[in-house]
């Protein structure tokens, strides 16, 4: 598959109206999305995931405990076993970490910055099952996989919006229906952030929500302020040597402030400094456990790529790059490294691709920095030797 010429799942839309009257903004149902699409994973398979101790799953029963009770997995085969016939959801978070045909669903979308896609939820519910009208911070595109599930459109919301005393769950108090739509297997759904939502199965169904991440401001100001901080020292400091003779000494003037806002605003300035926390922060990945550094593995890339394996990149991992002027800089789960701009061909194909064969790898045994790059990325665990993982 060429990262170029992926087909768009937004049906008879462009990319370009999409995302001049959809993205961020308001609803759209695209019918047939994915035109007989295969379920890439059953319910078994799911609930089976559901007990492994990396994977975070939750179950949600309309009517447990109390209204909306929220059961947190990992799970044992018995629960399932004594859950009600229906009104119940699973879900399970990050399955395109574990399941190579999930992450795949994720290419479709990489008509978006592949940087701002967080993960594949899949959720299972019997007939009747929800998790209640809610709204969510992030764009989020519904695909439904198995069976059929009713969509209601209600307002827009915000953190002032009412919720039900519910410890666990955010769900709504008041819901305005705008819209309602049944969505078959195939069939699409995109969400806005804040926008209300209430999915309710009419069926047996799964539903697979393709969401984005988005830092908050709050993580901006924050991370990257402590970021800065880490390289500065104790004798950066508030100074004043341009200090006049003070009329009121218990008075803080707008100059003082303005000394201020300077070392702030130089901070906020530096676009490189910026922009290199920026890659780091959204790589950063959501299973660093799964990223292992494989000793020795790096010395058998020759013998493995003249044997006509590729390499894969660890479904955990999380790839960006930034050019800068003369300056390429790549980001890998969470860190950086600063790299010749001539490697720009190698790490497009390394940030585009799943899979990378041996022919367009062999090319650059003849580069000494980009021969190393690859031996990196595979010693660190984010790129994996073809087999490795039984692909
Ligand atoms: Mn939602």
């Amino acid at each position: 598959m060429s990262s170029t010429h992926r087909a768009s799942p937004l049906g008879s839309l462009s990319v370009e109206t999409f995302l001049r009257d959809y993205w961020q903004k308001k609803p759209l149902l695209i019918r047939q999305a994915f035109p007989d699409f295969e379920n890439p994973l059953s319910a078994d398979e799911l609930a089976g995931l559901s007990l492994e101790d990396e994977v975070e799953s939750r179950v949600v029963l309309e009517h447990g405990e109390r209204p909306w009770e929220l059961r947190r997995g990992p799970f044992f085969e018995e629960d399932f076993r004594t859950l009600p016939e229906q009104d119940w959801t699973l879900l399970v978070q990050a399955v395109d970490q574990f399941v190579p045909d999930v992450a795949e669903l994720m290419n479709a979308f990489r008509f978006l910055p592949s940087w701002r896609l967080d993960d594949v939820m899949i959720s299972y519910a019997t007939p009747g099952g929800s998790v209640g009208p809610h709204f969510d911070n992030y764009d989020v595109f519904l695909l439904q996989g198995q069976g059929h599930r009713r969509w209601k459109i209600g307002q827009h919301c915000d953190a002032e919006s009412p919720l039900l005393d519910n410890p666990d769950l955010k769900i709504l108090s008041d819901f305005d229906q705008q819209e309602e739509w049944l969505l078959a297997p195939g069939d699409m759904l995109y969400i806005p952030p804040g926008l209300a939502h209430y999915g309710i199965a009419e069926d047996e169904c799964m539903t697979y929500s393709i969401g984005f991440r988005a830092p908050s401001q709050h993580e901006v100001l924050v991370h990257y302020t402590d970021f800065l901080g880490q390289h500065l020292n104790d004798q950066q400091r508030y100074s004043d040597a341009d200090q006049s003779v003070v009329a009121d000494p218990a008075a803080i003037d707008d100059t003082a402030v303005e000394r201020l806002r300077d070392i702030l605003l130089a901070a906020a300035d530096d676009k490189t400094a910026l922009a290199i926390w920026f890659g780091r922060f959204m790589t950063e990945p959501r299973y660093p456990e799964l990223i292992q550094p494989i000793e020795g593995v790096a010395g058998e890339l020759e013998e493995v790529l003249n044997q006509g394996y590729g390499l894969v990149r660890n479904l955990s991992a999380r790839l960006a790059y930034r050019v800068e002027g003369e300056q390429l800089v790549l980001f890998a789960s969470g860190e950086h490294c600063v790299l010749p701009a001539s490697l720009l061909p190698l790490v497009q194909l390394i940030c585009n691709e799943d899979y990378l064969d041996s022919e367009h790898l062999l090319q650059w045994q003849a580069d000494p920095e980009g021969w190393t790059l690859l031996q990196q990325l595979l010693d660190k665990g984010d790129l994996l030797l073809e087999g490795d993982d039984d692909e």
